[in-house]
């Protein structure tokens, strides 16, 4: 059986946990935390970045990745359109969702989840490159219910996923929330993907361990 292994409080970890529950496919979870360079970790994730999943066949990090070889593996209910372009369009979201927004976002959350500090400098370079990249994916999604448009798919899991992090650290950050501000309404979204059952257990396991002391 599939072990998922990080904690339910990581956007990551939980892009693959809803990709698994939407699959049905059969997963344990095991704790692990960031920050630990042990061997045990270092050999199934080498940055020590969670998730990372063991297989029968050996571990496997970075979340598309994994994404990849479980719809792969578990090939219903596709999570990928069959038609190739169509494919091709759910994974140029899902680089737009992390790569321009996520990972931009992220040299805010120190700041504005964890008590740290971000310069002045630094707070307005990472705003500019978020308000560009903001407007960028305004035209892309779709938002038609999904965000590739009428079928949920590995998009979705990610976008579930990452947009309230976005949202909520540039809201921390600069008092409004940059994907609300450029008209990015993702709110309605959220409620529609946190009806389906999978979402649902994502989420009580979220606030479950961000509950725990
Ligand atoms: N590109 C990676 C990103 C994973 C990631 O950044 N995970 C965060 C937790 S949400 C982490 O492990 N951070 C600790 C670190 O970077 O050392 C993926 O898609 O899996």
């Amino acid at each position: 059986m599939l072990v998922l292994c990080g904690f339910p409080v990581s956007n990551y970890y939980n892009k693959v946990k809803l990709a698994l529950l939407e699959k049905n496919v059969p997963f344990t979870e095991e704790h692990v935390a960031t920050g630990r360079s042990d061997e045990e970790v270092l050999s199934c994730s080498p940055l020590g970045k969670i998730p990372y999943i063991r297989t029968p066949q050996g571990s496997l990090c970075e979340s598309e990745a994994i994404l990849e070889y479980i719809d792969a593996t578990y090939p219903i209910p596709a999570l990928f359109p069959a038609d190739p372009f169509a494919a091709a369009k759910v994974r140029e979201l899902i680089v737009f969702i992390e790569l321009h927004l996520e990972l931009v976002a992220r040299e805010l959350y120190g700041q504005a989840f964890f008590g740290g500090t971000i310069s002045e400098g630094n707070q307005s370079r990472v705003r500019k490159q978020l308000e560009k990249n903001i407007t960028a994916f305004k035209r892309l999604v779709k938002f038609a219910p999904f965000v590739a448009g009428d079928s949920f798919t590995l998009a979705d899991c990610a976008a579930f996923a990452s947009l309230p992090v976005v949202g909520m650290a540039s809201k921390a950050i600069y008092g409004e929330d940059l994907l609300l501000a450029a008209g990015v309404d993702y709110k309605p979204y959220m409620k529609l993907i946190g009806e389906r059952p999978s979402a649902q257990k994502v989420m009580a396991d979220r606030k479950g361990a961000i509950a725990k002391p």
